[in-house]
């Protein structure tokens, strides 16, 4: 249907209504207040939904430059909700146009009747909560007022432009033009002189449209965006048919994946891989022309650490310089100042060769940045340009704007949000603001939104508000409203979350830094849309854990607390093994353990290239062990680090915490010596305390021969292994040595007492469980030999140890006896630093590569042992970095969380 039919099968009737009450209201027609209006009216709430515009659309109604299409494939991008609906629509092509996927929206429009109670034309002017009367309030443009019990924000993250900010537009006697706000005649550039300010998606898909019509394009570049080829056409095959083969099972799998349209996770990691690997597998996904899969398929590691991100960024640019004749064009276009990904990638069609045309000429605006604009055109630095038209494609307030800005929203006790976020947006889900009773945003900033499909988002909130008004409305509760304690766990949560990926680590809309003044944090949920979705049931299945819920007739009920203790990988990790649904470690004996962990460490990721490793074996106490030696690429001697694996003195082996040892060696710059020490039940107490000190005494007495410092050694461990580094240390000092200047202890056994509150709070669910460490400890050591100090280091003396780092992680049975070793070893005069992993487990800090958020812990780590060692700290102010939290840029919903 074309535009103006759409237009002309508005319903008149929603004109210049009267006051009216209403269960809810609903601020946008676009894609989801349609849907919100669709199943609210469904359920039997009277409602209204109340658009600024002409007609339905919401973001597709506003943005009709040229080129406007959507970046997700139209197959993905569009309702689930009716399997009706998906038959009786076919899109004509891969990535739908602007006025195509406004048909569509007008054809939903039609076949659910929505336009009948849709007020178009109508733009909220305040809204307040009524708390006698548990009401929001609803003033408009046209002076009526709407009362309403709930009130919905269906207002999307990109529909409030953001203003030029340059001095002179004004003054400017050409047209002008807003992508965001683009007329609905056509605009002419045949024959003129075009400015475009811009190169976010919106100017990439608009450019080599206009630079086919202008007399002459010139664009202004601030920041180059990374650009891929859409390949558009008609949708490929090979998804269509995924979609119709199962077309109910493809839509599931969308909702429980990280982006919302269904792709695996990449499990290969870029330095497994070759550089042809790598290139084939790149050169795949450009032909492809598909964001998600460019964004999440070419190796696990891409979107998470930026050396893995850093490949694919130059494969891009060397895309860039291969298409655009002109080097020093080529250079300007190329993004070198954030991940890929970390700020908004686009999808294109022949942006980058437009730059071969003679009628285009782009100026960077970091080598001469626009001064004014004046009545002929645009005065940069170093020169001016007269042009016929300015085409602003300057981006939005995003996220924030449309529910902030745009009319004041007050809350309990006057409040109003401006003021409540202030310092950036403070929600609880993305969905609800603590003082805002049965107030709803649908993809607020908080939740996955924008790095998401966003119809399967959308479709989420929908149906996780409408489901709770409907339980609501069945229990008799009238008002609900999120905790301060439950939004600041969010905060925290998404903090958490912040860490996880490279956003952070560009200044972009994502983190408000596109608007002067505006508050800096990550503001979508960077978790993934599945883990967000299981949250949100979680929230539920814990009887609405978080809010509180009221009623005329009913007792108030809050069940108050943080949906999410765990960091998030964590949280995956966990529930990963939970699904796994294991028989306890304990009851497969020792041998079929040994063969369970072996063939669980051969699943992970392959540790991080060092130097070199070697394989060996040093006399120990009574016979060979073997020992592997990890060395960095960098110029020796180095420090020695003589490691002990963790395993409960049963299982594991040297090579068993293998991805551990390389990253610290890394990091550190040290070698690491993993030294395989005997194990029980075959070699009970003291063999493995005896065997550790052995070992280090022989690694210390032949530290040059290994290619080390000679001198002092350090000795670290994790879990077991630590018991048997702090144990050596002992050993160490009363036995005349050898010399050991730190001891790195992970997670440590420190005794044999089994009372502490971890050993109680963390008894199940976290893998290492009580049972199993009863089980080890039985396996290892007579409850006769428990108190000695070789096995609960807690029990001997502690003067005169090496100094230390002791690390312990929150969901820990092991936590407080790490700690008590901690404050022991202070006590007794030992230099020693705490890191206290907040919302990890046991394994957090060692699973390299799998739980993200352990770096910043090996960071600290890393830094501890080359204190102990003498050397200077690095100072490297890579990326790395900034995710280590050294030299951040303020995030304030980080701060605000801590
Ligand atoms: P974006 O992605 O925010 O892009 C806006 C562009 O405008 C970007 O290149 C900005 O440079 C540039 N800009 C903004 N203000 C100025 C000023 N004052 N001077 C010069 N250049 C400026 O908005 P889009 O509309 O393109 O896309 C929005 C989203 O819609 C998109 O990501 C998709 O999700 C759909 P900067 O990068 O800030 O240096």
């Amino acid at each position: 249907m074309p535009d103006a039919m759409v237009a002309a099968s508005r319903s008149e009737a929603t004109r210049g209504s009267t006051t009216q009450p209403v269960d809810v209201a609903v601020v946008g027609a676009g894609f989801a207040g349609l849907h919100l209006l669709h199943r609210l009216r469904k359920a039997g709430f009277a409602t209204v939904v109340l658009e600024e515009a002409d007609d339905v659309g919401g973001t597709w109604y506003w943005n009709r430059y040229p080129g406007a299409r959507c970046d997700i494939q139209s197959i993905d991008y569009s309702y689930s909700f009716d399997p009706e609906l998906e038959r009786a629509w076919k899109w004509s092509e891969k990535y739908a146009t602007q006025p195509e996927i406004l048909r569509y929206l007008g054809f939903v429009a039609d076949r659910y009747d929505l336009r009948r109670d849709i007020r178009f034309g109508t733009r909220i002017t305040a809204a307040t909560w009524d708390q006698d009367a548990e009401h929001w309030r609803l003033t408009t443009n046209h002076g009526e007022t709407v009362s309403c019990r709930t009130y919905i924000m269906a207002t999307g993250c990109l529909s409030a432009p953001k203003p030029p900010e340059i001095d002179g537009v004004k003054d400017f006697k050409g047209e002008v033009y807003f992508t965001g706000r683009w007329p609905h005649q056509e605009v002419k550039f045949t024959g003129k002189r075009v400015a475009v300010i811009g190169t976010g998606s919106s100017g990439i898909q608009a450019i080599p449209l206009i630079a086919e019509q202008a007399a002459h394009l010139t664009v202004f570049q601030r920041t180059p965006s990374f650009a891929l080829p859409a390949q558009n056409g008609v949708a490929p095959a090979d998804r269509v048919a995924l979609l119709e083969g199962d077309r109910a099972s493809y839509r599931e799998q969308a909702r429980w994946s990280l982006t919302g349209v269904p792709y695996p996770q990449q499990t290969a990691v870029s330095w497994q891989l070759s550089d042809a690997e790598r290139r084939e597998r790149f050169d795949e996904a450009w032909a492809k022309g598909d964001l998600v899969y460019i964004l999440t398929q070419l190796w696990a590691d891409q979107g998470v650490d930026v050396d893995g991100n850093a490949l694919l960024a130059e494969l891009i640019r060397e895309k860039i310089r291969a298409t655009v004749k002109d080097p020093e064009t080529a250079a300007a276009l190329s993004p070198h100042d954030h991940p890929f990904g970390a700020k908004r990638p686009c999808l294109d069609s022949n942006y980058y060769a437009t730059y071969n045309r003679s009628n285009v000429t782009l100026v960077n605006l970091r080598q001469e940045p626009i001064t004014s604009i004046t009545a002929s055109g645009i005065n940069t630095e170093k020169r001016r340009f007269d042009v016929d038209v300015i085409v602003f494609a300057t981006g939005f307030d995003a996220m924030t704007g449309a529910i902030m800005a745009v009319h004041p929203i007050t809350g309990r006790g006057g409040r109003s949000l401006s003021e409540v976020w202030a310092d950036g947006p403070q929600t609880y889900l993305g969905l609800t603001v603590a003082g805002f009773l049965n107030l709803f945003m649908i993809t607020g900033p908080g939740s996955p939104s924008v790095l998401s499909n966003m119809a399967v988002s959308i479709e989420q909130h929908v149906d996780w508000v409408v489901d709770r008004l409907i339980a609501m409305r069945e229990a008799g509760f009238t008002t609900i409203e999120a905790t301060e304690t439950a939004q600041a766990g969010w905060a925290r949560h998404m903090a958490d979350c912040a860490t996880l990926t490279l956003h952070r680590l560009a200044n972009t809309w994502y983190t408000g830094a596109n608007v002067p003044g505006k508050a800096r944090g990550v503001m979508p949920y960077t978790g993934g849309v599945g883990p967000y979705r299981s949250i949100c049931n979680e929230v539920v299945s814990h009887d609405m854990l978080g809010f509180k819920l009221s009623g005329p007739n009913v007792a108030e009920q809050c069940n108050d607390g943080e949906i999410v203790r765990l960091q998030p990988d964590v949280r995956l990790v966990l529930n990963m093994l939970a699904d796994m649904k294991l028989p306890p470690l304990e009851s497969f004996g020792a041998k079929g353990a040994r063969d369970f962990l072996a063939e669980f460490n051969a699943a992970r990721p392959a540790g991080r290239p060092v130097g070199e490793v070697v394989e060996g074996t040093l006399p120990g106490n009574d016979g060979p062990l073997p020992y592997l030696l990890y060395r960095p690429a960098t110029p020796g001697p180095h420090p020695i680090v003589v490691y002990f694996h963790g395993g409960g003195w049963v299982l594991g082996d040297q090579q068993s915490d293998d991805p551990f040892c390389r990253d610290l060696c890394r990091r550190s710059g040290m070698i690491f010596v993993s030294v395989g020490y005997r194990h029980a039940p075959e070699h009970r107490f003291p063999t493995a305390a005896e065997d550790g000190y052995a070992a280090t005494r022989w690694i210390a007495e032949h530290a040059a021969e290994l290619g080390g410092r000679p001198g002092a050694v350090m000795v670290a461990g994790w879990s077991a292994g630590a018991n048997i580094a702090a144990v050596t240390c002992q050993l160490a000092r009363d036995r005349g040595g050898p010399q050991i200047s730190g001891q790195l202890l992970v997670c440590p056994v420190t005794d044999c007492s089994f009372d502490r509150a971890s050993y109680n709070d963390n008894a199940t669910g976290y893998f290492l469980t009580r049972s199993l460490m009863y089980w080890f400890w039985d396996l290892y050591c007579s409850p006769a030999d428990r108190t000695d100090p070789r096995v609960s280091p807690l029990r001997g003396k502690l003067e005169g140890l090496p100094q230390a780092l002791v690390a312990t992680c929150e969901f820990d049975p092991l936590r407080d006896e790490g700690v008590a070793y901690a404050d022991a070893l202070a006590a007794a005069g030992v230099p020693v630093e705490q890191l206290n992993a907040r919302g990890h487990f046991h394994s957090s800090l060692t699973m390299v590569d799998v739980v993200i958020t352990g770096v910043s812990g090996r960071v600290q780590m890393a830094e501890a042992l080359r204190r102990f060692a003498g050397l200077a700290a690095e100072n490297s102010q890579g990326y790395e970095d900034v995710r280590a939290g050294r030299t951040a840029s303020p995030h304030q919903i980080a701060s605000a969380a801590e």
